[in-house]
């Protein structure tokens, strides 16, 4: 995993074996101010220490419980259920943008640089992130069963944990207001004592890459690569730090979910929200996409390399051919300027294919 300390937890749902994710783990979570900050101890989860992280995951990464078994495939690679796929569409016009960050505000190991053109063809990418309800189309549709799920546990934000102490099976070293959770699923994205009662318009959580490819395929779409979501999300604007402009709260009007207080003991939550938020409840970028910014991180198809931009195609650029980990997008409602402002259009991470948390989802774009 990153080891980006707010917005990400660093290791998979139970499905990675520890120091599977990025190699420069150790010195993004160094750059990190806030990296090794108290958070156990307020989080309700103090029972669980790191020497039960240390037992979470045995070495060789196998979970506790039952090995998970390879996910089933799809059932009709392009048939879409009654109703299938319910999220509404923007269109985004071909042409030719500059990615990356033109403020030199991202964190140099995240490799938002240099700035440079890129081409693309037209497309529709869903204007939201896909939600509950339609993540349930498809569960029902094909009997899909997460790998949160297979696992018997994910990684939950200590603040929102919904679960018995004894289901706290450990803190994630480095970043200890993530916890893992026996029971944390799609369905129960706080922990088993949870629900998704009236969140059926929020967007699913839980969800690996595959999990988000095994609905893909079950959609008839595809998740977008990295530059389909940042020129996406910017709308057509010229290089704004936000989809809406370059200052966080216009008028002191909150555009996106992210985290106000102090991370990570206090949300004050005076964006309307402590964890995730229905999609759309934020206006739209120049495009129709809501909730780029904030709400939840997003799977995109490309691997994550901090050198890409350096060497990529300015045509349809579609990511370094192999790595261990996947391109994130957007941020999410734990994103907070004191130590994690990537809910910027060009900030980027990444998480290793096979993890879960509370607080990434993705969207998909016409296949
Ligand atoms: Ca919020
Ligand atoms: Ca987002
Ligand atoms: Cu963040």
């Amino acid at each position: 995993m990153t080891g980006h300390p707010c917005c990400a937890p660093a290791r998979a749902a139970g499905a990675e074996p520890p120091g599977a994710g990025r190699p420069d783990a150790g010195a993004s979570d160094a750059g990190a101010p806030d990296a090794g900050a108290p958070g156990a101890g307020a989080s309700g989860a103090g029972a669980a220490g790191a020497g039960s992280a240390a037992r979470a995951v045995p070495p060789g990464g196998e979970p506790r419980g039952r090995a998970p078994a390879p996910p089933p495939p799809p059932r009709s690679g392009r048939a879409r259920g009654p109703g299938g796929h319910p999220i509404a569409q923007a269109h985004v016009p071909g042409g030719r943008f500059l990615m990356g960050d033109a403020f030199g505000e991202g964190y140099p190991a995240d490799g938002e640089l240099p700035v440079h053109p890129v081409r693309l063809d037209a497309f529709t990418i869903d204007a939201t992130p896909v939600t509950n309800d339609a993540f349930a189309a498809f569960a029902a549709a094909t009997g899909h069963v997460t790998e949160a799920e297979r696992a018997g546990h994910s990684a939950v934000f200590a603040l929102h944990l919904s679960a018995q102490p004894e289901d706290v099976l450990a803190v994630f070293p480095g970043t200890p207001w993530w916890v893992d959770v026996r029971g944390a699923d799609w369905r129960h994205p706080h922990g088993p004592l949870g629900s998704l009662d009236g969140r059926g318009d929020h967007p699913v959580v839980q969800v690996t890459r595959a999990d988000a490819e095994a609905y893909c395929a079950w959609a008839g779409r595809r998740l977008p690569t990295e530059a389909e979501w940042e020129y996406a999300a910017r709308g057509g604007a010229a290089s704004l730090r936000y989809p809406w402009g370059d200052e966080l709260t216009p008028g002191g009007e909150h555009r996106c979910n992210i985290w106000q207080g102090t991370f990570p003991v206090e949300n004050t939550e005076e964006d309307g929200w402590s964890a995730t938020s229905p999609v759309g409840a934020f206006p739209a970028g120049g495009y129709g996409l809501h909730d780029t910014a904030g709400n939840v991180w997003e799977w995109c198809a490309d691997w994550f390399d901090p050198g890409y931009y350096a060497r990529s195609p300015e045509y349809d650029p579609r990511g370094p051919r192999t790595g261990t980990v996947a391109v994130t997008r957007g941020g999410s409602y734990l994103c907070h300027d004191s130590y994690c402002n990537r809910y910027r259009t060009a900030a980027r991470s990444g998480n290793t294919p096979h993890s879960a948390a509370a607080n990434c989802g993705f969207r998909t774009v016409t296949a």
